[in-house]
C-alpha cells in the first residue's frame, strides 16, 4: 500500500528532500516509521522531561503519546496529514501532544503562549487546522476559537487519559511540522518540515556539539519556534537525554536551577543573557559564588536566533568562565553555521557549515563571490524545509538551482563566517523573535487616528533591535503611546507592538514616493523608549 502523504501534491524544489522507500504499512501497536519516536524505546528508562517537581521517563513520554494519539485518531486509522493546532505550555503534556499528533499521522502546528486571539485565529485558519487542543488553563481562549470554525476541540489532559488503540506507521517523508515565520510582505508564513528534515535538523546538532544521554539541559524558550523545539527539545530527545522544563524564562528562576549544579547545557537568545547578567550583577556574592559553580559544572552554553553582540560574549566569560558558542540558523533550515565545540570560538562570528549542510555566498549578480567578500547566504542540505503552507509560489521564489535563499548577508574571514545584516530592512529581530516591518504597519493603519506610519528596527543593546513606530495622526487627532500599545496588543503579540513611537508631521520619502526607512531610524532620538 503506498502511503499518499509522502510525496506532496505541491510540489516545491525537493533536492533537499531526501526519497526513502515506501514506509507505510499495517497499522501496529506501537505505530513506528518517526525515528525519534523509534530510537525512545532504547532509553525508556531514563528521565525524559523534568518539570518543576515531577519526572518523567521516555517510558512515560511514549505511554502518554499513545494515549494522545488514539484520542486523536478517534478510531480513525490514521489523521493522514490533518493539522493539529495546539496550545501547551512548554512541560510535560506539551511533549506528549507533539508526539501524539506524530504518532497519529497528523502535522503539530504549535500555537504561541503568548499570541492574542488575532494571532491565534490566523494560524489556525491558515494552517487550516482540523482539530485543536489546549492545556486546561488555556481552555477559555482557545474553545471558543475552535468551536466557532467548527473545529474539534480536546484537552490535552483528557487525551492522555485515553485508552490507548493501533497506531499507524509513518512514513517520515511526510509533513510533521509548520512554524510560523514572519517575511518581508503580508501576515507570517507556515514553514513546513517533514520527519526526515526535522531529523536531519537534530542530527547535525547532536553530531557537531557531541549530544549524549547523560546530557541534561534547561529549556526556556517557546516552544513554537526552531530554537526550542529542535535545539533544545528535541535534542535532548534524540540524545535520551532530560530535558528540564521552565514553562518561560525568569532570570532569577534560571540563575536558581544552574546554581544547583547538574545542568550540562544551555541554549537561548542574547536577550536573555543580557537579562541573566543583568540579574548576575544584582545577586549577593554568596549566590554568585553558587551560580559559578553550576556554570562551570556545563560543559557548552550556546547563543543564537541574533547576533550576539561582543561586549556580552566577553561579560559572560567573566562571569561565568564559558566562551558562548555563537551559530547561525533560520526557521526554514534549522541550523547551518557553528562555531567549534572543540577549539576556538571568534568572537562576532558564527564558525562554519554543521555537517551535512552545504552553504554558499553570491553576490547580487548571482555568482559566487571572492574570498573575503560579501554575499548572500544560501543554503542547501536534508535539513531545509520542504515548503510554505500552500504558497507554491513563495516556496519557488525562495529557491535558486535548490538553493534556499536566506536573505542574510555574511562574509567570511579567516575561514569563520561572519554576519552582516539582511537584505531586506523591513525584517526586524527583537528579542530572538523575527518580525516584519509590514505586518506591524498594517495593523496601525487600522487605528482610526493614524494616517500613516513606517515601523522600523532601532538598535538596541537589550533587545537586539526595538519594534519602532513613526506615526503621522489624522488631521486634529491625538494618541497617546499607552492606549496605543494597549490597542495593539489586542491585536498582536506583545513583542511585535512598538515600544518606541514618534509622531511625526510627515514621513520621509524618496522622489518615487517610497518611505525612506533608513531616514525614520535616524529620526528616532537615541536611548529614549518613546517621544511622545
Ligand atoms: C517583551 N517586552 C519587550 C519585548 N518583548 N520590549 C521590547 N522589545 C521586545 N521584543 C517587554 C514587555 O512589553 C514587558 O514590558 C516586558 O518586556 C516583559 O515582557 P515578557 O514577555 O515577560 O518578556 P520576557 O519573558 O522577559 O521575554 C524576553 C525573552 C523573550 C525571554 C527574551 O523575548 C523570548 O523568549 N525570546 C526568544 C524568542 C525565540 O525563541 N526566538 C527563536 C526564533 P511591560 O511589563 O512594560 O509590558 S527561531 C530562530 O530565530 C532561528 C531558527 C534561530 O537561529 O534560532
Ligand atoms: P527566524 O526566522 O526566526 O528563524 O530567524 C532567522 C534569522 O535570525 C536569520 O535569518 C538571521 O537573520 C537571524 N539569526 C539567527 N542566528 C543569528 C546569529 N547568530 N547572528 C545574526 N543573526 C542571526
Amino acid at each position: 500500500m503506498k502511503d499518499q502523504y509522502s510525496d506532496g501534491e505541491s510540489g516545491p524544489p525537493r533536492s533537499n528532500e531526501s526519497k526513502e522507500s515506501d514506509a507505510s504499512g499495517p497499522t501496529s501497536a506501537f505505530g513506528r516509521g518517526i525515528a525519534l519516536v523509534d530510537r525512545a524505546r532504547d532509553h525508556a528508562g531514563r528521565v525524559a522531561v523534568i518539570s518543576g517537581q515531577d519526572a518523567f521517563t521516555y517510558e512515560q513520554l511514549l505511554e502518554a503519546s499513545a494515549c494522545v494519539a488514539s484520542c486523536i485518531l478517534d478510531g480513525r486509522d490514521d489523521l493522514r496529514e490533518t493539522r493539529v493546532a495546539f496550545q501547551e505550555p512548554p512541560g510535560f503534556e506539551y511533549a506528549a501532544v507533539q508526539w501524539g499528533i506524530w504518532r497519529a499521522g497528523g502535522i503539530a502546528v504549535p500555537l504561541s503562549m503568548d499570541h492574542p486571539a488575532p494571532e491565534l485565529e490566523y494560524v489556525i485558519d491558515d494552517a487550516g487546522a482540523g482539530i485543536v487542543i489546549a492545556h486546561a488553563d488555556y481552555e477559555e481562549r482557545v474553545r471558543c476559537l475552535a468551536q466557532r470554525r467548527g473545529i474539534p476541540f480536546l484537552l490535552g489532559n483528557e487525551a492522555l487519559r485515553v485508552n490507548p488503540a493501533r497506531l499507524p506507521e509513518v512514513n517520515p517523508a511526510r509533513r510533521a511540522m509548520i512554524l510560523y515565520t514572519s517575511g518581508t510582505t503580508g501576515r507570517p508564513k507556515g514553514v513546513v518540515t517533514t520527519h526526515n528534515n526535522i531529523r536531519a535538523q537534530i542530527e547535525c546538532l547532536i553530531e557537531a556539539w557531541e549530544w549524549n544521554a547523560r546530557d541534561r539541559i534547561l529549556s526556556v524558550l517557546p516552544l513554537n519556534h526552531v530554537h526550542g523545539i529542535i535545539n533544545v527539545l528535541l535534542c535532548a530527545f534524540w540524545a535520551g537525554a532530560a530535558c528540564d522544563i521552565l514553562p518561560r524564562f525568569d532570570a532569577d528562576r534560571v540563575w536558581a536551577r544552574i546554581a544547583e549544579g547538574d545542568l550540562t547545557l544551555f541554549m537561548a537568545v542574547p536577550t536573555i543573557y543580557v537579562k541573566l547578567i543583568r540579574a548576575w550583577e544584582k545577586a549577593s556574592s554568596a549566590a554568585c559564588m553558587a551560580m559559578g559553580e553550576g556554570c562551570s559544572r556545563m560543559r557548552l552554553m550556546v547563543s543564537g536566533s541574533a547576533a550576539l553582540p561582543v561586549p556580552v560574549l566577553e561579560r559572560w566569560r567573566e562571569i561565568t568562565g564559558h566562551t558562548l558558542l555563537e551559530r547561525y540558523g533560520m526557521t526554514e533550515i534549522g541550523m547551518a553555521l557553528s562555531n567549534p565545540l572543540h577549539g576556538p570560538r571568534k568572537p562576532g562570528h558564527v564558525g562554519q557549515p554543521l555537517p551535512g549542510v552545504q552553504v554558499r555566498l553570491l553576490d547580487e549578480s548571482g555568482k559566487p563571490v571572492s574570498p573575503g567578500e560579501p554575499g548572500e547566504i544560501q543554503v542547501k542540505g536534508p535539513g531545509v524545509f520542504r515548503e510554505y503552507w500552500q504558497r507554491p509560489e513563495a516556496t519557488r521564489e525562495s529557491f535558486r538551482e535548490g538553493w534556499f535563499v536566506t536573505g542574510d548577508i555574511a562574509v567570511v574571514e579567516d575561514g569563520s563566517y561572519r554576519m552582516l545584516g539582511r537584505s531586506n530592512t523591513d525584517i526586524i529581530k527583537t528579542g530572538g523573535y523575527k518580525v516584519s516591518a509590514p505586518e506591524i504597519e498594517n495593523v496601525l493603519l487600522e487605528h482610526p487616528e493614524i494616517e500613516e506610519c513606517a515601523v522600523v528596527g532601532i538598535d538596541d543593546p537589550e533587545w537586539g533591535q526595538r519594534v519602532g513606530a513613526a506615526l503621522v495622526l489624522a488631521k486634529g487627532a491625538s494618541l497617546d503611546p499607552d492606549s496605543l500599545r494597549a490597542w495593539t496588543k489586542e491585536r498582536l503579540a506583545q513583542y511585535k507592538t512598538p515600544t518606541r513611537i514618534l509622531f511625526v508631521d510627515d514621513l520621509p520619502r524618496n522622489a518615487m514616493g517610497k518611505v525612506q526607512k533608513t531616514v525614520v531610524v535616524a529620526l528616532f532620538p537615541k536611548g529614549e523608549m518613546t517621544n511622545a
